[in-house]
């Protein structure tokens, strides 16, 4: 997706979504971005703005076309071949999950998915202040496998009334059913203390949460203060590969530093909108 720095036509129109005034420089290069990948005002719609921040997460619909899908689907699978026990490394390998890292370095197919408006806009929402992307990950749950405790993604603590720290999102690359391991969330838990520190069992089922069952293409962003997991794929042969987009705040580190993992042909290939998202030069 093009985009490039100049100025926009208009910096202020994100106001709205409640960018820091004390730090109108960095704010500004936020805005900037945003511009550039195509973040309109008023382009992630009342109703899911009032969902993530009162529920902690909104289904956005189904972002990915077929023809995508077939393509992250091919690339997820070359991948793991091509990987094999190194699949994951780069940020996490899971027992009884195939896992796939930094794949920010590993295709123009997932170029899309990090710099997609809609998404950007609610990641604007959560964070509201200048925000990098922190990882793009791949994860598939195999059968007999793959149930989490819940979690959070942010284990530092946030005081009452501080700004939030992180925001996920998951892309389905198959159907999330009952049977294969959908994400649970507990809706409102963002603004509890991190399940470890409240919860007996965080690996027992909890009275509030629900589960994403949702078709492939379908894209899901969650405030990831709010308390989520996988579940166990319970079927005996289907897969339930999905992509985990993850933005933090910019002062805090990214989870797969980019400078360190982006090879110079991803780097020349991006603009400058792209590169400031990835907090790289
Ligand atoms: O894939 C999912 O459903 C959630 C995964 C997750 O939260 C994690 O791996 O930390």
């Amino acid at each position: 997706m093009a985009g490039d720095l100049a100025p926009p036509m208009c910096v202020a129109h994100h106001q709205h979504v409640g960018v820091p005034v004390e730090d109108n420089e960095a704010a500004a290069d936020m805005e900037r971005c945003l511009d550039a990948l195509g973040v309109r005002p008023g382009l992630l719609p009342a109703s899911q703005r009032e969902e993530l921040d009162q529920r902690g997460y909104v289904v956005l619909g189904r972002l990915l076309d077929d023809e995508w899908l077939t393509l992250l689907r091919q690339h997820f699978e070359e991948l793991i071949a091509a990987e094999g026990d190194q699949a994951g490394l780069e940020a996490h390998q899971e027992e009884g999950a195939r896992r796939l890292g930094n794949l920010i370095d590993k295709g123009e197919v997932f170029d899309g998915i990090w710099t997609h408006p809609l998404l950007l806009a609610a990641i604007h929402q959560v964070i509201a202040r200048p925000f990098k992307l922190s990882s793009l990950n791949g994860r598939d749950a195999l059968p007999g496998a793959g149930h989490q405790a819940l979690h959070a993604d942010w284990r530092k603590g946030r005081a009452a009334g501080d700004p939030y720290h992180v925001c996920n999102s998951i892309w389905l690359l198959d159907d999330f059913t009952p049977e294969n391991g959908s994400t649970r969330l507990v809706p409102g838990s963002h603004r509890r203390r991190h399940p470890d520190e409240v919860l007996v069992d965080s690996r027992a089922p909890h009275p509030d949460e629900v589960h994403l069952h949702a078709p492939a293409g379908t894209v899901a962003v969650f405030n990831s203060h709010t308390w989520h997991g996988g579940t166990e794929n319970r079927s005996t042969n289907l897969s339930r590969r999905a992509l985990h987009c993850y933005f933090v705040a910019r002062e805090h580190p990214a989870q797969t530093e980019p400078a360190e993992r982006l090879s110079v042909g991803t780097r020349a290939r991006l603009s400058p909108a792209q590169r400031y998202l990835l907090d790289v030069d």
